[in-house]
């Protein structure tokens, strides 16, 4: 274990090699910031009182990083930071992939999961130092476009998995001439998840759909999350051994979704590497230019690999090698991606949970202490914490709302989430034309229109042109639950890990959403 001498620490960066790495604290620290490992994992500042553990563990690899999740200090994925009470903060990160940073009680300590790296440290204004870690970073994973990013609208958060393509292209007629670059169709078209071919919903194919597209003038986008399958799908059927296995040989769980188990690939076995470039290139001939890859934390999950590759270098290997299939003249937004190794390949990353057409939901925040399930106070909060990559990297935050219908936000939450919006100079809304009244439509055309001057005054308070918005409120952590709320928490915790529990719940949101679906 190397060590690095707190005392001498500045906002000039101190770079060291090491596997692991010590600083010895003089001073008792007031916060700590917590950097979750993919997309939707929490980023935060936390109090210093233990964090519980999030629920239900039958989400875990999709939510948190599983190989950590249950370490009980203060821990995060490849940088933590201390703040003290003159203002002032401690960075320690790693350089290269695979690291991770605890902070127990006196330390700060670093290490990485194989061989050595480098380490970055640095004390000083928070903005600073987190400045030199991004532009350090970018000199070792490379540097995208920054800056406004295409103005996208998305079929997921109205329409859901109930897509159709009478449904979508009467939806991009109803768009008229609003100011979106991409018209991307997210999850609902695929056949099931590993098989990524049109379904019966869209009989036309999936030229017609980006044609159809193209049409009115805008990029086309698709939604694919190929780095995982359930068992249900033909790819899961015929190649088993394309599938990611523990040291037993048992398939690796990437999580639950779509009522099922989903299982990761392996983008390290010869076929799979095949398939997937093939993929890739089919998606660019069907016509579409915008790719939303998504889950993709599954190529960086723990297993034994078909080459012996540690987990985030083979996943940065399989996004180099969807770039490369792709072109490079594709837009790529990566979406549940782990955030260091997607730098430099992917244009533009998610760097939160999910939006939903409800601000909090007491379940997920409070009784299962979870801040990943989708939910915009939870997207707000660690955006928010996130922005810092914006310099090096497209940043997307999710979709915003403007219509009062199908949708439980006040006016002052909803304009929130569009100034957050603003603030990362990515727009995107899934508001369905057919549901506005025109006042609505004329505020969604303004947002699209309007590229405000964006100053920082305080940690999460911005001024947008003339106008000062505080996020603060919204980012708050709820308190961690105690006696009863904290049991029947923990009841509810492990009930939402039964997987039949979860096909019932799945059964009743689908009944939601047809519904919602059949007042279009
Ligand atoms: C399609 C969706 C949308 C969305 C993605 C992703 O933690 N979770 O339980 C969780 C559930 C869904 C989810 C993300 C996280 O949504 O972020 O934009 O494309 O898939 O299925």
């Amino acid at each position: 274990m190397q060590n690095i001498n707190f005392g001498s620490l500045g906002k000039t960066p101190t770079i060291v090699r090491a596997s692991e790495i010590a600083v010895d604290l003089t001073s008792t620290p007031l916060k700590y910031h917590r950097h979750g490992w993919q997309s939707w994992s929490l980023a935060a500042w936390t109090k210093l009182n233990p964090m519980l553990l999030q629920q239900p563990a039958i989400f875990h690899p999709l939510q948190v990083d599983v190989e950590y999740v249950r370490e009980k200090n203060h821990n995060g994925s490849w940088f933590g930071a201390l703040e003290f009470e003159d203002g002032n903060i401690l960075l320690l990160g790693a350089l290269a992939l695979g690291a991770h940073v605890f902070f127990a009680g006196t330390q700060l300590t670093g290490r990485f999961e194989s061989g050595e790296g480098e380490w970055f440290a640095a004390y000083g204004r928070e903005n600073a130092v987190f400045e030199e870690y991004a532009q350090k970073l970018a000199d070792r994973f490379g540097r995208k476009k920054t800056g406004a990013a295409p103005r996208v609208w998305c079929s997921w958060y109205s329409l859901y998995h109930a897509i159709d393509e009478t449904a979508l292209f009467n939806t991009f007629e109803k768009l008229g001439d609003l100011p979106f670059d991409v018209l991307q169709v997210d999850d609902g078209w695929q056949r099931s998840i590993g098989d990524w071919e049109p379904n019966a919903k869209f009989p036309s194919g999936m030229d017609a759909l980006a044609d159809r597209i193209k049409s009115t003038g805008r990029m086309a986008g698709l939604w694919l999350a190929p780095l995982i399958a359930t068992r249900s799908s033909r790819l899961f059927h015929k190649h088993p051994d394309w599938f990611l296995r523990d040291a037993r040989g048992r398939h690796v769980s990437a999580g639950f979704g779509w009522g099922q188990q989903l299982y990761a690939l392996d983008t390290t076995q010869p076929e799979a590497i095949d398939w997937l470039g093939t993929l890739m290139k089919q998606v660019r001939a069907w016509g579409f230019d915008y790719l939303k890859l998504d889950f993709l934390y599954a190529g960086a999950l723990k297993g034994i690999r078909s080459a012996d590759i540690a987990r985030e270098a083979a996943y940065r290997d399989a996004l180099e090698l969807m770039r490369g299939a792709m072109g490079s003249d594709a837009f790529f937004l990566g979406c549940g991606t782990p955030i260091i190794p997607a730098l430099g390949l992917c244009d533009a990353i998610r760097i939160g949970p999910d939006v939903a057409h409800q601000w909090e939901k007491y379940r997920d925040a409070v009784l299962l202490y979870n801040h990943t399930t989708p939910g915009t106070r939870n997207a707000i909060r660690t955006v928010m914490n996130r922005l810092w990559l914006k310099q090096i990297i497209q940043i997307d935050p999710d979709v915003v709302y403007f219509g009062e219908r199908e949708n439980e936000m006040t006016h002052a939450q909803k304009s929130l989430l569009q100034d957050l919006a603003l603030v990362c100079q990515f727009k995107a809304t899934s508001d369905l034309p057919q549901w506005m009244t025109t006042a609505e439509l004329g505020q969604l055309r303004q947002f699209l229109e309007a590229d405000p001057k964006i100053e920082q005054m305080g940690r999460y308070v911005f001024q947008l042109d003339d106008r000062v918005v505080d996020f603060s409120a919204a980012v708050e952590l709820p308190e961690a639950p105690m006696g009863m709320v904290a049991a029947w928490g923990a009841f509810l915790g492990w009930l939402g890990s039964l997987p039949f529990v979860l096909r019932i719940i799945n059964r009743i949101d689908d009944e939601v959403l047809r519904k919602r679906r059949a007042s279009i």
